[in-house]
């Protein structure tokens, strides 16, 4: 007699729920879904009876090791145009910071964002997010910043709800409008921060469009005293925080940040140890970006070591954007993190998964396998979950399974 709706027998799975095992792994076990969550996992020989008698469904993995959905924490993937024409002046000499003060940089981003129709957006958004579900992403966070003006930074983040709503996928949405200094607002970064502050913050908030607030808090981006301004305005409305910080610099947005308990800090290459130690006391979540330090050339490493060793958890993303990180893969940001700062393949996986979660602050919900949790998971053709952050490039899934559902 069937009690579940479906269920995965004959898998290895990786749970990332931590305790003995690295990776969490369960051999030889089999996971029960049910309304969309997770009923049963464990080892097959604990099955309470035959499978096709617990289940309407039976899905035979074949050894195939199962993770959880795959979790891109850090994303800016609506947008309009690209910045390939920069990327080209880059590499015949001319710096990030450089083009930025030249008016180019995200303001060419602006002008392209705010020219494109709620449907152009959409459409170029969801080829960058289909990518990344390509790759067994199940969640997948999106940031506003390249509007700067109260309608377009809604836009934004209405395509990016929009997009969570179309297709199969979670998508968590953050509002960025303190991104950079609009041109209408050249020498009056107090102003706009006041728009951000006044207008912009209750307008996102009123029509629920965001579920967290970020500042770029560095010299081309906003001073501490003006991110405490937009932390301040997020608080009355109730929206967590998080940042963009120490990333071209060390100005300190990190320690801010985590006064005003933020989910996460990213970026990160800059911080220094009483940033990292503040993380550590308000359990905020690093989330580093190796994709905008290879793109950007950087060679300030991330402080991985001082991270580790006062148990701040790192998580992995792409920070998927047109002018530092036109990356538009999850699993060669695990490679990258692994090759470039050292993270071992099971913190790269923690890194796109629990992690990842906690980043969004929804890891009750998604992040690792367990009883309750959203039957978010990943089937890979596999020998170990460390071939993950091994390959570079086209690895696809068996099978993605998102809210219970074969996804594909
Ligand atoms: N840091 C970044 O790496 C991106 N935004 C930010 O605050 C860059 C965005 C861009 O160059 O378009
Ligand atoms: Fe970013």
């Amino acid at each position: 007699m069937a009690h579940w709706q479906s269920i995965w027998i004959n898998a290895n799975i990786a749970t990332m729920t931590g305790g003995g095992q690295p990776y969490g792994a369960q051999k030889a076990a089999a996971v029960a879904v049910d309304d969309g969550k997770i009923a049963w996992l464990g080892p097959m020989a604990d099955l309470p009876g035959r499978p096709d008698d617990l289940a309407k469904t039976v899905q035979d993995c074949a050894g195939h090791w199962m993770t959880p959905g795959l979790i891109d924490c850090h994303t800016h993937l609506v947008f309009g145009g690209n910045r390939v024409k920069e990327f080209e002046l880059r590499l015949k000499g001319a710096s990030y910071e450089e083009i930025s003060k030249a008016g180019g940089g995200i303001r060419s981003t602006v002008t392209a964002t705010r020219e494109e129709t709620e449907r152009m957006l959409f459409e170029h958004a969801e080829r960058r997010l289909r990518r990344l579900m390509s790759e067994g992403v199940t969640t997948v966070e999106i940031k506003s910043g390249y509007g700067l003006d109260t309608e377009t930074e809604m836009k934004m983040l209405r395509v990016a709800r929009k997009l969570g709503e179309k297709l199969p996928i979670r998508v968590k949405t953050t509002f960025l409008g303190a991104h950079a200094l609009p041109v209408e607002y050249a020498d009056n970064s107090a102003g706009y921060i006041d728009l951000v502050c006044r207008e912009m913050i209750p307008a996102v908030a009123a029509e629920g469009l965001a579920d967290a607030v970020d500042v770029f808090c560095e010299g081309i981006g906003f001073t501490i005293d003006e991110t405490r301004r937009v932390f301040d305005a997020a608080a009355t409305h109730n929206l967590p925080v998080k940042a963009h910080a120490e990333q071209l610099s060390n100005l300190g947005g990190t320690r801010l940040a985590c006064e005003y308990g933020a989910l996460s800090a990213d970026h990160l290459e800059y911080l220094d140890k009483a940033g990292v130690e503040a993380m550590a006391e308000t359990g905020t979540i690093a989330v580093l970006l190796p994709g905008a330090f290879y793109f950007l050339r950087e060679t300030q490493l991330p402080p991985v070591a001082e991270l580790r060793s006062n148990n701040v958890p790192i998580a992995i993303a792409t920070d998927l954007n047109p002018g530092s990180s036109p990356a538009q893969s999850i699993l060669t940001m695990m490679n990258m993190a692994a090759t470039l700062f050292e993270i071992t393949p099971e913190e790269a996986l923690a890194g796109a998964s629990v992690h990842a979660a906690t980043a969004l602050g929804i890891q009750a919900e998604t992040g690792t396998l367990e009883i309750g949790k959203t039957a978010d998971f990943t089937l890979w053709d596999i020998t170990e979950p460390a071939e993950l952050t091994y390959w570079i490039g086209n690895m696809e899934p068996v099978q993605t399974i998102f809210g219970g559902a074969i996804r594909s």
